[in-house]
């Protein structure tokens, strides 16, 4: 049994009992300078001796695991912490359903298991990578430190894995983690492994969309993850899930923000028709339509991650009992799948529709489904706040076909409402549905620091609260 206490003077924090396993002590602090080296040069450019008020892990219980100062990012207390184990646990899924969960890495599924913690691992710092340059243009002082904690936790995450993969996978697990600071988000000859990591996060609309919809595979795939019959991987995770949440409320707060910014300038100059984009954009905020085009395209990047809506793969990890379906243990069937269905859209002489398949070929779909459910609550908050001004304007996810390379309609035209067009009209139309060069450069322009303590950038409404029962005006960031 390890203890739950966690040891916070050691060089690594930790509750996993590192002292009494001087081998892996001696991996992780072998490879420890490689991850300093790295969010030095890859992590927040120019802000790393300021002194930013974070939160860090100190503990694994539900209430008050988490404590908030001041802190250098550099000298950031990245642990490592595992939720407490569930007593006789047992593995929720697949071929091995209610045999003792794993405690040690089931032989013939090592690899798979292997190849699934990199994947995961990959986006943590590459997620960092994309956001590194935007600091500088901060919307104000609170911004900055969510970004910068959002950073801090990602860096966490990516220790949550190379944790996983040195302790568990001996030479090869430390020549992935070694990988895991080699590849770089958009390089050419060592990207990131998952599309939509290797994209840009041009601005801070792009942030908020980002940890809006992308942290939000994070905590799906997290979540499937956490139902791994592995047990460290799944208490690794469950620990995540409580870091995740605060990303996606970024998100969701940075957006809603941005749309109240907008709705707030455009009734004090008493404009109503919110594709006078002219009129709107003299106001310094972002017009409704732009701000569409920028959910369009986030959202699409995203579904693409759960890769294709028919997988082996998946139908393999769920087998295996590796990684199970969003809240497994809550769902009431025999866990196996074996003679079940599920319907999974297609194209079918020209028309989208669902078609039922084998429903463990069909799993990558199914967790995509549970995740377009949980984006949709966010965007109809958004649209309360643009009724709520009386602007008649709604923003709208985009059909689950739109805009999408990866799966079953990666080769296919479609439109935002789903309708499938012929390519040269789609790409005749594409400037009404995702993001143009003119609105790129008109963000950019609009990306100017607000660094004075409770003042807020035209475009963005202040929070309705701070952080830790903080105010707004809080001085959030110490700047050098
Ligand atoms: N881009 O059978 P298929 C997060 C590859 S985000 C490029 O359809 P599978 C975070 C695929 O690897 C959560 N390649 O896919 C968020 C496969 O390659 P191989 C990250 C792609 O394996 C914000 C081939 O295509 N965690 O934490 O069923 C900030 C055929 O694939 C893509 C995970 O993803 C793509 N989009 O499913 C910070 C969980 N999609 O094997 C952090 C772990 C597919 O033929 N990963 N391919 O060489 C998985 O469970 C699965 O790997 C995937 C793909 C769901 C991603
Ligand atoms: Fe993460
Ligand atoms: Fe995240």
């Amino acid at each position: 049994m390890t203890s739950q206490a966690v040891d916070y003077n050691a060089l690594i924090p930790n509750n996993v009992g590192l002292a009494d396993d001087p081998k892996l002590q001696r991996a992780l602090e072998r490879w420890h300078p490689g991850y300093i080296d790295w969010w030095m040069s890859m992590g927040p450019d120019g802000f790393q001796t300021a002194e930013v008020y974070l939160r860090t892990a100190i503990s694994v219980e539900r209430g008050g695991w988490a404590k908030f100062d001041y802190v250098k990012m550099p000298e950031y207390r990245w642990g490592i912490l595992l939720a407490p184990p569930e007593e006789d646990r047992t593995i929720p899924c697949g071929e091995h359903v209610g045999e003792p969960a794993w405690q040690e890495v089931p032989g013939p599924y090592r690899a798979m298991l292997r190849r699934l913690i990199v994947i995961q691992g990959d986006t943590e710092p590459a997620s960092v990578e994309q956001q590194r340059y935007l600091g500088s243009v901060s919307p104000s002082l609170y911004d900055m430190r969510n970004l910068f904690q959002v950073n801090v936790e990602e860096g966490r995450h990516l220790w949550a894995m190379v944790y996983l993969l040195q302790k568990y996978f001996g030479r090869d697990g430390r020549e992935e983690a070694h990988e895991l600071l080699a590849r770089q988000s958009g390089s050419e000859e060592k990207p990131r492994m998952l599309g939509a990591f290797n994209e840009e996060t041009p601005d801070w609309l792009s942030f908020f969309m980002f940890t809006y919809f992308t942290d939000r595979d994070g905590k799906m795939q997290l979540e499937a993850l956490a139902q791994s019959g592995f047990d460290p991987l799944s208490r690794t995770c469950r620990f995540m899930l409580a870091e995740e949440a605060h990303h996606m409320f970024v998100g969701y707060t940075g957006v809603r923000r941005v749309v109240q910014a907008t709705c707030e300038a455009m009734a004090a100059a008493g404009i109503d028709d919110p594709y006078d984009v002219e009129a709107v954009r003299k106001l310094g905020v972002i017009d409704l339509p732009a701000i569409q085009r920028k959910t369009n395209l986030h959202y699409s990047l995203t579904l693409d991650l759960f890769g294709s809506e028919e997988s082996t793969n998946a139908a393999n990890f769920f087998n295996a009992g590796i990684k199970g379906r969003y809240h497994e243990d809550q769902l009431d069937d025999d866990h196996r799948l074996v003679d079940d269905t599920y319907p999974v859209m297609k194209l079918v002489d020209g028309l989208l529709r669902p078609v039922e398949v084998p429903a463990l070929n069909g799993l990558n779909a199914r967790l995509r489904d549970d995740f377009m459910d949980d984006c949709q609550g966010g965007v109809t908050r958004w649209n309360r706040v643009i009724a709520g001004a009386g602007i008649d304007f709604e923003i709208r996810l985009s059909h689950v076909a739109f805009n999408r390379a990866i799966g079953e309609f990666a080769d296919i035209s479609v439109t935002p409402e789903g309708e499938v067009v012929e390519a040269d009209e789609w790409e005749r139309r594409r400037d009404d549905w995702l993001p143009t060069a003119d609105d790129k450069t008109y963000i950019e322009g609009l990306m100017q620091p607000e660094f004075r303590p409770g003042e807020f950038a035209s475009w963005i409404a202040p929070p309705s609260k701070g952080i830790q029962n903080m105010p707004p005006e809080f001085l959030y960031v110490r700047l050098p």
